[in-house]
């Protein structure tokens, strides 16, 4: 910033002082905003007036718009948990009541309008790359808070969280008693620089052992600056690693929630759940239990997914498309279905935000940790501390990044195998004939049988 004047010198217009009273020094104005004037830039400070649209203007277009509201998504309406599941109240197919979040890039402001109880589960997938130096671009994430349409009561204020994002300055942080929180009918930009690459996730802070159970919670990740290099036949990585270790073919985020039906039934009836009686009916993968987990994605705009998997939106009201043949998953967009070809490297990015620890098993293929909580599998001196598993050990907010080679498969067809939770209860959620749970599968094609992944979590075929 070159601009060192004080405010009443160096206003030619005058009228700053319908906004601060006192003349206020730059010295001054740095002290009160804080670190927020790290990201904005030198832009806003030329007019001298501290407004927040020209804070906006002067970052740019967000990279990304979502919106926080409430809404319903289908479970198995058996097994039956009276009076809570399937709720009563629930419209259509649906069967749950949740608080949520929606992707809303491109919606006009009526189509925007039009979401509040459109939320999805789990939170819209998204990706930033890793802060480059070289050419600084800032990663910038509009929120804007729709309400809650059953339950205008509560007036709750919404935040973005990003879990375990490093030296995120308190302003962007989420974390509503020390940052701000977006009421109703509001909107606020995070800015962020991602200087970490690896596997996250979101939430909302405001409320948070309730919303984040409600379903305001979802996986975010960091591309590295190595991406593009070629490293051992790899162009693609997880990581910085200098040697491709990291690398992979095709990648899947599989983001771990709960729900509790009770909880969610007494949302919706406006009664106050006893978090302390907390108990998980259904365990999730990606927003949905097996077999809906291996049911394809909505249908995805590909070129649009460049920092977001861009679900398809009907045109005139800006809703989600639902998944082709399932209807009732038109608010879980998101597939856990790894489809593969014999051969080639696959990541998995793990990310939980139950509330209880989950154990998920590749039953015949050995994964490689390669990353965990965002942070390589290396010591301090470099040492490869990487391991062979075939299970992971997964505590509420942590993540896990992991490699696997998939196994030889010639022919038509496919060979599956089992991803799965391996606490039995959690992997069908007590669902008749073992369906139902924190469970999806791993199908391997013969070479060239699935052909290259266009966006993350891309079934191919
Ligand atoms: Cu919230």
């Amino acid at each position: 910033m070159t601009h060192s004047s004080s405010r009443a010198t160096d206003d030619p217009q005058g009228d700053t002082g319908m906004i601060f009273k006192q003349p206020f020094s730059r010295r001054d104005l740095l002290k009160f905003a804080g670190g927020a004037v790290a990201v904005v830039g030198t832009g806003i400070w030329a007019g001298n007036v501290l407004m927040p649209e020209a804070a906006i203007a002067a970052l740019g277009d967000p990279d990304l718009y979502l919106a926080g509201t409430d809404g319903w998504i289908y479970l198995p309406k058996t097994p039956a948990i009276p009076p809570f599941h399937p709720d009563v109240l629930a419209p259509g197919l649906l069967t749950t009541y949740i608080f949520g979040f929606r992707e809303v890039t491109g919606l006009t402001d009526i189509q925007l309008s039009n979401q509040q109880n459109k939320a999805q589960h789990s939170a819209p997938l998204f990706w930033a790359n890793q802060f480059d130096p070289a050419h600084p671009v800032d990663f910038k994430v509009q929120l804007t808070n729709l309400g809650l349409a059953l339950r205008p009561d509560l007036f709750d204020a919404h935040t973005l969280h990003w879990h375990g994002f490093r030296n995120v300055i308190p302003f962007f942080d989420g974390e509503p008693s020390g940052s701000v929180a977006v009421r109703t009918g509001r909107i606020f930009t995070y800015v962020y620089r991602p200087r970490e690459p690896g596997t996250y996730m979101f939430h909302c802070h405001v409320e948070d052992v309730e919303h984040v159970q409600m379903g305001m919670t979802g996986l975010v990740f960091v591309r590295p600056l190595q991406d593009g290099q070629t490293l051992a036949g790899h162009t693609k990585f997880l990581y910085n690693d200098g040697d491709g270790s990291t690398g992979f073919e095709r990648e899947f985020a599989m983001f771990l929630s709960e729900v509790w039906a009770e909880a969610h039934w007494a949302d919706a009836h406006i009664q106050l759940p006893e978090w302390s009686d907390y108990r998980a009916d259904f365990s999730l993968l990606n927003g949905r239990v097996y077999p809906d987990t291996v049911a394809p994605n909505a249908p995805i705009n590909a070129a649009a997914s460049t920092h977001r998997l861009a679900v398809e939106t009907d045109p005139v009201t800006g809703d989600l498309v639902a998944p082709v043949g399932h209807p009732e998953l038109q608010y879980q967009p998101q597939s856990s279905l790894v489809n593969c070809n014999a051969g080639e490297t696959v990541a998995l990015r793990f990310a939980n935000l139950g509330f209880r620890e989950q154990a998920m098993t590749l039953a015949g293929i050995r994964m490689r940790v390669v990353g965990r909580d965002a942070t390589p599998m290396r010591g301090r001196d470099g040492t490869d501390t990487s391991y062979e598993t075939e299970t992971i050990n997964i505590g509420p907010g942590e993540s896990f990044d992991v490699v696997f080679t998939a196994p030889g498969h010639t022919g038509p067809g496919y060979d599956t195998y089992m991803l799965y939770n391996r606490n039995y209860l959690r992997a069908n959620n007590l669902a008749p004939g073992g369906f139902g749970g924190q469970a999806t599968e791993v199908r391997v094609y013969a070479a060239g049988g699935v052909p290259a992944q266009a966006y993350p979590n891309d079934l191919g075929v």
